[in-house]
């Protein structure tokens, strides 16, 4: 993907994402710094009353993703 269309990816996700009616959050950080534990806890308050999905995007992602489904939402990695 060249730079040019990097710049416009951003944008063109965020329109999707919109005309879908998707809630977004890009959750970053350090290992060790509580995103797995965040992510699961929103989880655990959202799914009576929203579909949740995680988009895990990285090479550690493997070893959260078992967790992420254990919280009751779907996956990507
Ligand atoms: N004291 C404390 N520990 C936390 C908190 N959030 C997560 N942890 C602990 O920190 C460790 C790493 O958390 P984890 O969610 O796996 O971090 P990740 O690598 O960023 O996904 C785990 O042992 C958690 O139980 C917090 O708010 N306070
Ligand atoms: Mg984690």
């Amino acid at each position: 993907m060249c730079s040019r269309q990097m710049i416009k990816l951003p944008k063109k996700n965020r329109k999707t994402l919109d005309k879908h009616r998707v809630f977004s959050v890009n959750v970053m950080g350090a290992i060790g710094s509580g995103k797995t534990t965040l992510i699961e806890e929103a989880v655990r308050h959202l799914k009576e009353k929203y579909r949740t999905a995680v988009i895990a995007g990285d090479v550690i992602a493997e070893m959260d993703a078992p967790d992420s489904g254990n919280s009751g939402c779907r996956q990507s990695l």
